[in-house]
């Protein structure tokens, strides 16, 4: 039996006096954001002169957050524990704003918002104003890794935060409402992925105000004993703090955070003695307080504090109601601002004395600016991997299976550093990832059954079926400073959608501010794509997170598709070592022709776009019609086109491209990839035809090359959701992106050709018919599709 370390000597009614005198300043100082932009200490009576005219912010959760703060401050100091804060709730970005001037960080980032009145003046005028700040816990504000603007991330995140970080504990603020959420539901579960050795703490905080904006929340209506069953349910302690006298409050809130750290405290120690490592139970608090609570208990005859009515501004309209206005001065004045700031306007000290200092502060902890604790991964060399490729489209090979083996490798370069880790929804192995567990298994901290396989307590693969956690615990990790890698099914990444446009939003302003250091880049790899699900039908085919993706910044959004193995490995690595974006990288994993030999791999993908003589036959010089393609499957059809043409017409020339970096096509004006529009000219000609194959949505690829010169002549096939059950090659067939609709657009669209095109067409018709009969009697392709390979020239 390992000792348990000592419980925490209890806070002096004096410190809490302290407590409550900073929790006051916080509370005044977040107030004073809201509202004022002039006369910030209430030197002279409040004129609407210092309100400002619009009245944007939270007050509802702010007060409860800088509680948990004030709070958070005392055990940090006094055990000199790092900790990170997470608040679900970022709508009350005053609180995390008032903390991190009271204890110093803000000001040290942004020198002219001193901590004097001058300052204050600035940081009450800047909030929720133009040319100021926002009124969430954005990028903008120190100590925050989670803007919370859109609910429900929090709990992920601070998992995230907390895997392999064993002296950090996260506490995670999770509001009520926010906790009817889905990606907050299921996140709850992460307690069974934290292993207690090596990894931090999470102590999450049901903030359980009783309100969301306009409504009651669930779980604040839920009877006690329900939520402590539902809570116990899910494997957590929950200890509650209940009330609203702020003196038995930071009593009982003193205590439970003592009590909770203590069993944290021992929960890690008794595993480090254990000989097996297990589930524990972790503590959790549920802080039950009034909604807008120290605020205005009611207004014009109407209950604010501890009611819906407290969200956003309990005063309003303080131009048409003067009372309002004084009612405003009293509820400041109701803080003791004499008290709690010096003449010169900083805190006063004496209010400071429970406040870490240096990197404990949570405003300054470089768990919230991951950058500062991140280190490149070791990267092997990808063309260690390379499939050998003596001729192209001759071999086969399985692209992710390829992948597989290098990020095996991946994880045993940075087995020390404990810095990466590999996420995905029940679907490493179905997306033939496999070669991963030769280096680490999947995270699984309870016991074992005969049947389970690949499972162990520190295994560095993460799986649950929840995109929203896979997404979550990864930002989480990549935000606090690490690296990862994240395989889902091309059609359900689709439920994080709107994760990643957060974590897109968060990259864009983050890139903005020079103290924010740049961060691993979040990386999808989309398999079991849309073409190659024709076993699962319909419901998984589905091809449009690109499309999704583009609509962001295109300084953050990098797309992918490297055709075969090799040009996966060169962008899989090369994804691994950027910084400060999003890369999609789809890819199939079937058994697939490979095309490109490494060095060839390495230099296309390097332009991200080419031409590949092997498959032209326009000798060097001007084509008659341009085949692009982009996308593994497309690859393979236009190459089959290709060879179908030459066979048709030999004297035809056709030019083949392939867009690895979809980005190229997008002009240099609007993403840093683009090509310049001479080289695009170049490529694809200025007036010849364009037939492009491509993976997706068609329409993508005009609203990438509309201002392109030769965009009249372009003609798009791609996937038009014309999606079943049934042979792979009759899925590109029911979209008329197969071999045969490619020769007929060509036929159809090439001037030269056109007294075949008739001919040519039927043809097709043809051999679109045969397909379809064979496919009907036999269950499976015609051998001659399944077996297809490039001819060799004659
Ligand atoms: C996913 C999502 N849906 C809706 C909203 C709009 N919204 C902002 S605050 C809020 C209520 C939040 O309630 P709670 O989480 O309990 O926070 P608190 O009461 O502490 O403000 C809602 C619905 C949102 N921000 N995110």
């Amino acid at each position: 039996m390992s000792a348990k370390p000592a419980r925490s000597p209890s806070p002096t009614d004096d410190e809490l006096a302290v407590l409550d005198a900073y929790w006051r300043a916080a509370n005044y100082l977040s107030v004073g954001q809201i509202y004022l932009m002039a006369n910030p200490l209430l030197e002279k009576p409040l004129t609407l002169e210092h309100v400002k005219p619009r009245l944007l912010g939270h007050w509802g959760t702010t007060p409860g957050l800088n509680f948990i703060y004030a709070h958070l401050n005392r055990v940090i100091k006094q055990r000199e524990q790092p900790m990170l804060l997470v608040i679900g709730p970022g709508h009350g970005g005053p609180a995390l704003v008032a903390n991190t001037w009271l204890e110093g960080t803000y000001s040290e980032i942004y020198p002219d918002v001193s901590r004097d009145s001058e300052g204050m003046r600035r940081l009450f005028k800047q909030f929720s104003f133009p040319g100021g700040i926002p009124s969430h816990c954005a990028p903008e504000i120190p100590g925050s890794i989670h803007e919370g603007g859109e609910l429900g991330y929090s709990l992920a995140h601070a998992f995230g935060a907390a895997f392999d970080n064993p002296k950090l504990i996260v506490a995670c603020a999770i509001g009520d409402g926010e906790a009817e959420t889905g990606a907050l539901a299921t996140s709850w579960h992460s307690n069974k992925f934290l292993h207690p050795v090596n990894d931090g703490a999470v102590l999450p905080i049901l903030h359980l105000n009783g309100w969301k904006i306009a409504n009651p929340t669930v779980l604040a209506r839920m009877p006690e004993d329900e939520l402590v069953d539902l809570l116990r349910g899910y494997g957590w302690d929950p200890r509650f703090v209940s009330g609203h006298e702020p003196k038995r409050m930071h009593r009982e809130m003193a205590a439970a955070l003592d009590a909770a750290l203590d069993e944290i405290a021992s929960i890690k120690a008794a595993a480090r003695g254990a000989r097996e490592i297990s589930v524990p139970r972790w503590p959790m608090l549920v802080l039950r307080t009034p909604k807008g609570w120290t605020g205005p208990a009611e207004v014009d005859g109407v209950p604010i504090e501890g009611t819906w009515r407290a969200h956003q501004v309990p005063l309003a309209s303080l131009a048409e109601k003067p009372e309002h206005l004084r009612e405003l001065e009293r509820w400041m004045k109701s803080y003791r601002p004499d008290e709690l700031f010096t003449a010169e306007g900083g805190p006063n000290p004496e209010l400071l004395a429970l406040v870490p200092s240096g990197t404990l502060r949570l405003g300054a902890t470089p768990f919230a600016n991951g950058g500062v604790l991140r280190r490149n991964l070791r990267l092997p060399d990808c063309r260690d991997y390379a499939v050998a490729v003596p001729a192209p489209g001759t071999v086969h090979a399985e692209a992710t299976r390829v992948l597989g083996a290098y990020l095996r490798d991946v994880f045993v370069a940075n087995e020390s550093s404990r810095n990466f880790l590999l996420f995905g929804p029940d679907e490493t192995e179905s997306n033939r990832l496999t070669h991963v567990y030769e280096a680490t298994l999947k995270r699984h901290l309870r016991p074992l059954t005969e049947v389970d396989r690949n499972l162990a307590p520190d295994g560095r693969v993460f799986e649950i079926l929840s995109e929203h956690l896979c997404q979550g615990w990864l930002e989480g990790y990549l935000l606090t400073g690490r690296h990862g890698f994240f395989s889902c099914y091309e059609a359900f990444v689709h439920i994080v959608d709107s994760m990643f446009n957060q974590h897109a939003k968060w990259l864009k302003v983050a890139n903005e501010l020079p103290w924010r250091r740049s961060i691993s880049s979040l990386n999808y790899l989309l398999t079991s794509h849309v073409w190659r699900q024709d076993h699962n039908g319909f419901s998984h085919q589905d091809p449009g997170f690109i499309d999704h993706v583009v609509n962001k910044k295109a300084d953050v959004i990098r797309v992918y598709l490297p055709p075969d193995a090799n040009t996966l490995l060169c962008v899989a690595a090369n994804a691994l070592s950027s910084l400060d974006l999003v890369n999609v990288i789809v890819a199939g994993k079937q058994s697939d022709l490979q095309y490109l030999d490494m060095p060839a791999a390495t230099r296309h993908c390097e332009a991200g776009i080419g031409i590949w003589p092997w498959a032209s036959t326009d000798g060097g010089g001007e084509p008659d019609v341009v085949l692009a393609c982009a996308g593994d499957v497309p690859t393979l059809e236009t190459l089959a086109a290709a060879a179908l043409l030459r066979e048709l017409f030999p004297e035809l020339k056709v030019r083949f491209v392939n867009i690895v970096d979809l980005m190229t096509l997008q002009p240099q004006s609007e993403h840093p990839h683009g090509l310049p529009d001479r080289d695009f000219d170049e490529i694809f000609t200025r007036d010849k035809p364009i037939i492009f194959a491509y993976h997706g949505y068609p329409w993508l690829i005009h609203r990438l090359t509309y201002r392109r010169t030769n965009h009249d002549n372009l003609h798009v096939r791609g996937y038009k959701e014309e999606g079943t059950t049934t042979t792979p090659f009759d899925m590109v067939v029911r979209n008329d992106l197969d071999r045969f609709h490619l020769v007929s657009d060509t036929a159809q669209r090439v001037p030269k050709l056109a007294p075949h095109a008739a001919y040519t067409r039927q043809l097709m018709r043809d051999r679109l018919a045969e397909h379809s009969q064979y496919i009907r009697e036999h269950g499976e392709d015609l051998p001659a599709v399944r077996n297809w390979k490039w001819p060799a020239r004659p």
